[in-house]
C-alpha cells in the first residue's frame, strides 16, 4: 500500500464533539462531524480509546477491550460510525493500549484474588528482601515508584504509568494471544488501522535491577523480544491482510529499532511515531524544564531522522501534535494575533511535505493554541496534577510551577474542539469535562472556514499536493540552508525533478536568497510567487524547479 499519499486525522474523543449534552465528547459527535473531517482530504481517523475504562488516564487504562464505554455511546453507535465513515471513503484507526491495562480489568481482579493464571498476565514481584521495599527503584512516568504493593499477596506489581495501569506480561504467550484476539475482533468489525500505544515498552528484562543513573526506562525500552513479539502479532492478526495500516508509538527509541519496526520487509508495523523533533523547547530529558526553541536542534533532529530512516527503508508518521503534546503553534510557531495563522501554515508546510504519512491532530487545522489556564485547579491530566505537586515539593514557587505546567501540560491539546463562537463553542450544551480555551470566540472552525486566510483550507491544499505528487509521496529528502536560523528548507527529489520547500519560522522579512524561478505549487501569502525578492514573516513557499 502506498503510505505516501495517505493521511490521518487524530481525534481525542473526549474533547471532540458532545452529542448528548453531558459535556463529554462521544461517538455520535464524531459521526456528526464526518463531512468536516472529509473536507480536509484525510483517509483515516485515529480515535483515542473509547473502551470501558475508569478514566484514570482518560481511557488509556482499559477495563474491557471489547466494550464501548457507555460515556462514549453504544456498539450500535460505533457500527454506525464505522459504516458512515466507510461510505465517504474514510477508514478508522483504533488505539490499542497493550503495554498495560486498567486494574479494573477482570484479568487484574482475578490476579488480586491470587489466581496464578492471571497473576502471570502481569508483573508481580516480591519486595527487596532486606526491607520489603519495591523490587527496583524504577520511576513511574506519572511520578512516584513504578511498583505498587498488594498487602494480601505481599507482592508488588509493575506500573510504568499510573498505579491503576498495570503492565502486562508479554513474555506470557496467553497475554500475546489475548492481544491478538482483540485486534482480530476489531478487524472483523471493519477496522483498517491500529495505533499501538507505547508498544516499545512491552518487552521487559529477565532480571529486574535498580537503575543507578536513571528511572529504569533503559531496561524496558526497545527490549530484547520487541521484534519477535511484533512479528508474531503481525502474523496472527493485521499481517494477514494487505489493507490494514499500523503505527507504533515508540517513545525514546532509536534509529536501528525504528527502522526494524517500520521497514515493510520486517513484517512488523507500517510506520512509527518518534518524538525527537519535539525535543526542541525543553532541556533534553526533562520536558518540564522549559527552554527557548532551538531551530538548529529542530533541523538536526528532524532531518537527521528523516534522512536516516528513509535511507534504511523505515517509514515515519509525520506530526507536530497529539493528545499528549502542547500545541505546536504556541510551542515553536507564534500564537500572537498577528502571526498565528501564517505560522500555523508555515509549520504545516514544513512537516507535511516531508517523507512519511501525515497525522493531523484535532484543532491544529484551525490553529488552536495552548490553554494557559490561570490555576492548577483548571487542569485535569493526571500527569500534570502529579508533576505540579512534585515540582512544588522540589522547591519551585507556585508561579514557576504553574508556568511549567502551562507550557507542557498534556491538557493543552485536550481542551474541547472549538467549533464556533457561540457559548461552549458548539462543543457541548453543558459545561465540558475540561474547560474550553478562553480564545474560542476568536479561534474556531466556523470563523476559520469563513476567513480569507483559512488554515483548514491551507491544510486541505497541502494534503491534495501530496496526493497529486509522486515526488512528495516517495521522493528523497535533501535539506537546504542548514545553518540558516530563520529559514527551514528542503528538496523533494528523484534526481531529475525537484520540489523546493522553503519555510520562514521567524517574524522577520528576509531577502530571498532561497529560490529564483519555477512553478509555484503553494504559498501561504496571497501573492507568494517564484520570483519574489523577499520572504515575509512565517511565509512558506513551495516551488517546482525547472
Ligand atoms: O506525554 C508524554 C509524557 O512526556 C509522553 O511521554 C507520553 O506519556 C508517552 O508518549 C506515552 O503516551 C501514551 O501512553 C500513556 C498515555 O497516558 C498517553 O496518553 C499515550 O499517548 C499511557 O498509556
Ligand atoms: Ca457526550
Amino acid at each position: 500500500m502506498n503510505l505516501g499519499d495517505k493521511s490521518v486525522y487524530q481525534i481525542y474523543i473526549k474533547s471532540f464533539k458532545d452529542s448528548n449534552g453531558d459535556g463529554i465528547g462521544d461517538i455520535n459527535g464524531i459521526t456528526s462531524k464526518l463531512d468536516y473531517i472529509k473536507g480536509l482530504g484525510v483517509d483515516y481517523i485515529w480515535i483515542t480509546p473509547f473502551f470501558l475504562s475508569p478514566q484514570e488516564d482518560n481511557g488509556y487504562d482499559i477495563a474491557d477491550y471489547y466494550k464501548v464505554d457507555p460515556m462514549y455511546g453504544t456498539m450500535a453507535d460505533l457500527d454506525n460510525l464505522i459504516t458512515s465513515a466507510k461510505n465517504i471513503g474514510i477508514e478508522l484507526m483504533f488505539d490499542m493500549v497493550f503495554n498495560h491495562c486498567s486494574t479494573d480489568n477482570v484479568w487484574f481482579k482475578r490476579a488480586l484474588e491470587g489466581d496464578e493464571k492471571y497473576k502471570d498476565y502481569f508483573i508481580f514481584k516480591k519486595g527487596k528482601k532486606e526491607n520489603n521495599t519495591p523490587p527496583t527503584n524504577w520511576k513511574s512516568k506519572f511520578g512516584g515508584s513504578a511498583w505498587e504493593y498488594v498487602p494480601n499477596l505481599d507482592e508488588y506489581y509493575l506500573h510504568l504509568f499510573h498505579r491503576t495501569q498495570a503492565d502486562l506480561n508479554w513474555d506470557n504467550p496467553e497475554v500475546r494471544a489475548e492481544c491478538a484476539n482483540i485486534v482480530n475482533f476489531w478487524i472483523k468489525k471493519g477496522i483498517k488501522g491500529f495505533r499501538f500505544d507505547v508498544i516499545n515498552l512491552i518487552s521487559k528484562p529477565k532480571e529486574y535491577l535498580d537503575d543507578d543513573d536513571g528511572d529504569g526506562s533503559r531496561f524496558y525500552t526497545d527490549g530484547a523480544k520487541m521484534h519477535e513479539y511484533l512479528r508474531e502479532l503481525n502474523q496472527v492478526s493485521f499481517g494477514k491482510y494487505n489493507d490494514i495500516v499500523t503505527v507504533g508509538e515508540m517513545p525514546s527509541s532509536d534509529l536501528e529499532n525504528c527502522v526494524k519496526y517500520s521497514n515493510p520487509k520486517n513484517k512488523e508495523l507500517s510506520m512509527i511515531f518518534d518524538f525527537k523533533h519535539l525535543r526542541v523547547d525543553y532541556v533534553p530529558g526533562n520536558k518540564w524544564d522549559n527552554q527557548a526553541f532551538d531551530i538548529k536542534r529542530l533541523k538536526d533532529n528532524l532531518f537527521g531522522w528523516q534522512l536516516a530512516m528513509s535511507k534504511a527503508g523505515g517509514w515515519n508518521a509525520l506530526f507536530w501534535n497529539n493528545h499528549d503534546q502542547p500545541r505546536i503553534v504556541s510551542r515553536i510557531g507564534n500564537d500572537s494575533e498577528q502571526y498565528r495563522v501564517k505560522s500555523a501554515q508555515s509549520l504545516a508546510t514544513l512537516m507535511y511535505l516531508l517523507l512519511g504519512t501525515p497525522y493531523i491532530y484535532q484543532g491544529e487545522e484551525i490553529g488552536m493554541t495552548n490553554a494557559y489556564f490561570s490555576d492548577i485547579s483548571h487542569y485535569r491530566d493526571v500527569e500534570s496534577i502529579n508533576v505540579y505537586s512534585d515540582l512544588l515539593n522540589e522547591g519551585y514557587s507556585e508561579k514557576t510551577t504553574l508556568e511549567k505546567i502551562q507550557a507542557h501540560s498534556r491538557d493543552n491539546s485536550r481542551t474541547p474542539m472549538q467549533w464556533n463562537g457561540e457559548e461552549l463553542s458548539g462543543f457541548s450544551t453543558t459545561k465540558p469535562w475540561l474547560e474550553l480555551n478562553n480564545n474560542y470566540q476568536t479561534i474556531n472552525a466556523e470563523k476559520d472556514l469563513n476567513s480569507e486566510d483559512s488554515i483548514y483550507e491551507y491544510y486541505h491544499k497541502i494534503l491534495q499536493l501530496r496526493k497529486d505528487n509522486k515526488l512528495i509521496q516517495n521522493g528523497r529528502v535533501e535539506e537546504l540552508f542548514h545553518n540558516d536560523t530563520d529559514i527551514i528548507g528542503y528538496l523533494r527529489t528523484d534526481g531529475q525533478q525537484q520540489i523546493k520547500v522553503i519555510c520562514n519560522l521567524s517574524d522577520k522579512e528576509l531577502p530571498n536568497e532561497f529560490f529564483r524561478d519555477g512553478e509555484l505549487l503553494i504559498g501561504n501569502y496571497e501573492d507568494s510567487n517564484a520570483k519574489q525578492t523577499t520572504i515575509r514573516p512565517y511565509e512558506a513557499v513551495v516551488i517546482k524547479e525547472k
